[in-house]
């Protein structure tokens, strides 16, 4: 914060729940301290952008950099400050560059916002207030299950309520239409079909009261034990334990919502390229909330209405693999969500090649994933076709994606089909 004084700063912050979370704590802290910002959010840090940074301000990265030390190196920054949680590239790190991670040392499960928070806090007491905010950050980042010493610290601080129930959401919102926009899980006759979400409600025992379901959070424990029920019935893909657990419920407008829920509408609005109202919504600018909600009510339906295209679409399937070429008719920011929805589907069984393609400009987005979490390594696979066809490879072992041109789009899935009839015999 020294180095800080009378410069001006310049934020670079990743467009998902946590780097967004970051940047409003970031930001709110500094406004107090009358500091000279700007605030770039960004979809990933590549080279080109990176070099096109100025050079005299203070740079602060946030959620990310950590892999694009190289890159930073190569340019001549001031000064680079940068909190992120994710692998460090580089083994040595020159002086301009300060780095807050732990996995530099104890490796802790932390998001960037709890680090930003951790951060601010040390500045003032007073921005203990965001603490709300670092552990929508974790949330978004998926770190719940395992609360780490410094966020059960951050959870301390917050006036976040715990409670265990079932973890779909939105857990403050009548079960009926929560039911019908479900994707994670995704509920076989239930998700996109009204008919069924009533269906099963009735099956479980519930019924309206004055024309309005109840809410998750509403729920006695035999409602919800019902209800689970019926949901493992529908999809007995689905594990008890990753159907049930904590829900975290924090005011946001002066209401009580579901983090969840909240993670969701800022990935929403920043996958539909508008993460300024993303930024808004967590800042509680009364005038981005219907704007948040609507962009995230339409990438829902969005996303069912591609559901069900590819449920619907023709296929190309094998033994143990199944490619579904939506071409231009899923966006392209949807077929990886898509891919790992169909991969927890009863549908599909374990150890299945689940691979989506979809158009963008003149190229296609391609994602793969595999059914139940074992199986090829799809990453691998991937990265051998596109040794002939090009692209970019990205992703694990499970979940990968590349990019290839529209022009290969024939021998892609030629060379695909090809690899993966090739059976994998295991040593
Ligand atoms: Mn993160």
């Amino acid at each position: 914060m020294e180095k800080s004084r009378d410069r001006e700063i310049q934020i670079i912050s990743h467009f998902d729940t946590d780097g967004i979370s970051s940047a409003v704590i970031m930001i709110s802290a500094l406004k107090k301290l009358d500091s000279k910002f700007s605030l770039k959010i960004v979809k990933s840090l590549d080279e080109n952008f990176i070099n096109k940074l100025s050079k005299n301000k203070l740079t602060l990265f946030l959620d990310l950099a950590s892999g694009s030390i190289e890159h930073i190196k190569k340019n001549n920054f001031s000064d680079v400050f940068i909190i992120d949680h994710h692998e460090i590239s580089a083994e040595d790190i020159p002086e301009n560059i300060d780095i807050v991670n732990p996995m530099m040392h104890d490796k802790q499960k932390i998001s960037s916002s709890g680090l930003t928070y951790l951060f601010c806090r040390e500045i003032s007491e007073e921005n203990k207030k965001y603490a709300k905010l670092a552990i929508l950050g974790m949330i978004g980042d998926n770190l719940e299950k395992e609360i780490s010493k410094m966020n059960h610290e951050i959870l301390e601080d917050s006036e976040i309520i715990k409670k265990r129930g079932i973890l779909i959401y939105p857990s403050t919102r009548p079960l009926n239409r929560v039911l019908e926009y479900s994707s994670n899980p995704y509920i076989p006759d239930v998700t996109g079909n009204i008919q069924g979400v009533l269906e099963m409600l009735r099956e479980s025992g519930l019924a309206p009261k004055n024309g309005k379901y109840k809410s998750i959070i509403e729920l006695s424990d035999d409602e919800t034990e019902k209800i689970t029920t019926s949901i493992l019935l529908r999809n007995p893909k689905i594990k008890s334990k990753d159907l049930i657990g904590d829900l975290f419920l924090l005011k946001m407008f002066n209401q009580l919502e579901d983090a969840r829920d909240l993670s969701a509408v800022v990935n929403a609005c920043s996958r539909s390229g508008n993460s300024e109202i993303a930024l808004k919504f967590l800042m509680e600018v009364s005038s981005s909330k219907k704007l948040a909600e609507s962009t995230h009510i339409k990438y829902r339906q969005k996303l069912i209405s591609g559901l069900k295209f590819v449920e619907e679409a023709e296929k190309i399937s094998g033994k143990n693999f199944v490619i579904i070429n939506a071409k231009e008719n899923i966006p392209d920011t949807m077929a990886g969500t898509i891919a790992s929805i169909l991969s927890n589907s009863p549908n599909y069984s374990e150890g299945t090649v689940i691979v989506t393609m979809a158009y963008y400009e003149n190229r296609i987005k391609v994602s793969a994933r595999n059914a139940g979490k074992c199986g090829r390594n799809v990453r691998e696979l991937l990265a051998r076709i596109i040794q002939i066809t090009d692209g970019e490879v990205g992703g694990h072992e499970h979940a990968a994606g590349c990019i290839i041109s529209q022009e290969k789009e024939n021998e892609f899935i030629d060379l695909l089909k090809k690899n993966l009839e090739v059976e994998v015999v295991k040593v």
